[in-house]
C-alpha cells in the first residue's frame, strides 16, 4: 500500500533529530550547548507515534512525531499525519481551559507532523504507577479540574452557537482517528474481526457470548450513535491512564490526538474504565494474597472521587458567570422559580451524563479485553488463568453497566459491584 506523505515529511530518528532541533532557535537554547552533546532516546510505547526524549546541558524536550501508519500494526494500516494538527489544536484549547494540566508546547511543525513539548520529569505514565501500586494524592483533584473545565467551556453551556460551530468545524476533519474508535470500540468486539484477540482458550466462551448478546449489541450501537452524532463538547478522545502523566504532586494530560467534538461521557467513561480495569488487574500483580488490599481500596475510592468531584466542579461552573452559552437561555429561567427549575435540570443533566459515563466505560473495558489494543495492567499478568479470571470479572461488570445502568444508581454502586465480583471465581474455557 502506498503511504501518502507531504513533501518534506520524513520520520525522525536519533541521528536526524538533533540537527532539526538545532535549526529552531528557541529549542536550541532550551537544550543548550552543541547538538552533538544532546542525547536522544526513542521512548514511544503507544500504538501510533514516535516519541523522543531529548536532553541537553540546559534542559530537555519531549518530541512527538506522527507516523503515516499505525505503529502497532505497521505500514499496512495507513493513518493520516493530520492527527498531529488536531493534537496541537486540542492542546492549545486544553491549555486555555485547564492551565497547568497539559504539557507546554514549545514548537509545532505541520509538515513533519511533529510537536516539541516540555519534558515532563520525573513524571511517569499513570498506568505504570498504578500497576506498581503507587498512590497519587493529587490525581482526583487535577483530573476533575481538567475534565470539568475542558468539557464545560467547550459546550453549549458556555459557548455561543457560532463559537461552538467553529469548534465543530475545526475538529471535523479528525475523522480517521474517530473511525479507529468507531471500529475498535463500538463494533469489532461484538463480531468476528481479524483485529480481535483475547486470552484464549480461557475467555473463548466470554468472547462468544459478546457476539450473541442482542441486548448488548443494541446498547453498544446506541452508544456508537452518540459518539457519531453528539457534538456535546471538545473531548480528549482517548483519556485512559496511559494518556496521563503524574508525580505525587502534579498531573498532566497528554496525547489528545483523538480529540473532536463528541459526547462528554466518552472521556469520563475512559477514566472510570481504566481505573476499574486496574482494580481488577491488581489480583495479578500483588506480591502475596491481600498485599494490595489497601491499594485496591484506593483505586475504588479514586473511581468514586473522579465522578463525585467532576460533578461538583461541573455544577459550580454551570452556576457561575461562565455559563453564558446558548444552551438553556437565561431569559427562560428568570426569577426564583426559574432559577430553581434550572438547578433541577442541571442535576438531571448530570444524571444523564452519569449514565453515559457508565455505558462508555463499559465499552472501553470490553474493547481492552477482546479487541485489538489491550492494557498492560492486564497484559502484564503472565499466568493466563490468573489473567483470564481478572478479565472475566471486568467483562461481567462491564456487560451489566452497559445493558443495565439502572442497577448502578451511584458510582458507589459500581465500586461495590466491582468489589463483590472479586470474590467470584469465574468458570473459564
Ligand atoms: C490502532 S490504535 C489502537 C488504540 O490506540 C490508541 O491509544 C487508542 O486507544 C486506539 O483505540
Ligand atoms: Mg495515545
Amino acid at each position: 500500500m502506498q503511504l501518502e506523505v507531504p513533501e518534506g515529511y520524513r520520520p525522525q530518528d536519533a541521528g536526524s533529530l538533533p540537527a532539526y532541533l538545532a535549526e529552531q532557535p528557541e529549542l536550541r537554547s532550551a537544550l543548550g550547548g552543541a547538538p552533538e552533546a544532546w542525547t536522544v532516546e526513542e521512548v514511544g510505547d503507544g500504538n501510533l507515534n514516535l516519541v523522543f526524549k531529548v536532553r541537553g546541558p540546559a534542559g530537555g524536550l519531549a518530541v512527538k512525531q506522527a507516523l503515516p501508519y499505525v505503529r502497532l500494526v505497521g505500514e499496512s494500516w495507513p493513518l493520516p499525519l493530520s492527527r498531529a494538527h488536531y493534537e496541537h489544536l486540542a492542546l492549545s484549547q486544553e491549555a486555555r481551559h485547564a492551565p497547568g494540566l497539559v504539557p507546554a508546547v514549545r514548537h509545532y511543525d505541520e509538515t513533519l507532523a511533529l510537536i516539541a513539548m516540555e519534558l515532563l520529569e520525573p513524571h511517569i505514565i499513570l498506568r505504570q504507577g498504578m500497576i506498581a501500586g503507587t498512590r497519587y494524592p493529587r490525581f482526583v483533584e487535577d483530573i476533575t479540574t481538567f475534565t470539568a473545565n475542558t468539557l464545560f467551556h467547550t459546550s453549549d453551556l458556555a459557548l455561543t452557537a457560532a463559537a461552538k460551530k467553529d469548534l465543530v468545524a475545526a475538529f471535523a476533519g479528525n475523522s480517521a482517528l474517530c473511525k479507529i474508535t468507531e471500529d475498535l470500540i463500538f463494533t469489532e468486539p461484538y463480531m468476528i474481526a481479524d483485529n480481535n484477540r483475547w486470552t484464549s482458550p480461557q475467555l473463548d466462551p466470554y468472547a462468544a457470548r459478546l457476539r450473541e448478546d442482542g441486548d448488548l449489541k443494541v446498547a453498544i450501537s446506541r452508544l456508537k450513535l452518540r459518539f457519531l452524532g453528539d457534538a456535546q463538547a471538545l473531548i480528549h478522545g482517548d483519556l485512559h491512564t496511559g494518556s496521563i502523566m503524574v508525580t505525587e504532586s502534579d498531573t498532566r494530560v497528554i496525547d489528545p490526538e483523538f480529540a473532536f467534538m463528541g459526547p462528554m461521557g466518552f472521556d469520563l467513561g475512559a477514566l472510570v474504565a481504566n481505573l476499574l480495569l486496574n482494580y481488577f488487574s491488581q489480583d495479578g500483580h500483588e506480591e502475596r494474597p491481600g498485599a494490595r488490599d489497601d491499594y485496591r481500596a484506593w483505586v475504588l475510592e479514586t473511581t468514586r472521587g473522579v465522578w463525585a468531584s467532576f460533578g461538583e466542579k461541573f455544577l459550580a461552573l454551570w452556576r457561575g458567570a461562565a455559563a453564558a452559552g446558548d444552551g438553556y437561555p437565561a431569559a427562560l429561567f428568570q426569577g426564583p422559580l426559574g432559577a430553581a427549575r434550572l438547578d433541577q435540570e442541571r442535576k438531571a443533566y448530570l444524571d444523564r451524563l452519569y449514565r453515559d459515563t457508565l455505558g462508555f466505560a463499559a465499552a472501553k473495558m470490553i474493547r481492552r479485553i477482546v479487541g485489538l489494543a489491550h492494557n498492560i495492567d492486564l497484559e502484564w499478568i503472565e499466568d493466563p488463568e490468573r489473567r483470564a479470571r481478572c478479565e472475566a470479572r471486568a467483562l461481567t461488570l462491564a456487560r451489566e453497566m452497559m445493558v443495565n445502568p439502572g442497577a448502578f444508581p451511584s458510582i458507589g454502586d459500581v465500586a461495590e459491584a466491582a468489589a463483590e465480583l472479586r470474590g467470584w471465581v469465574p468458570k473459564l474455557g
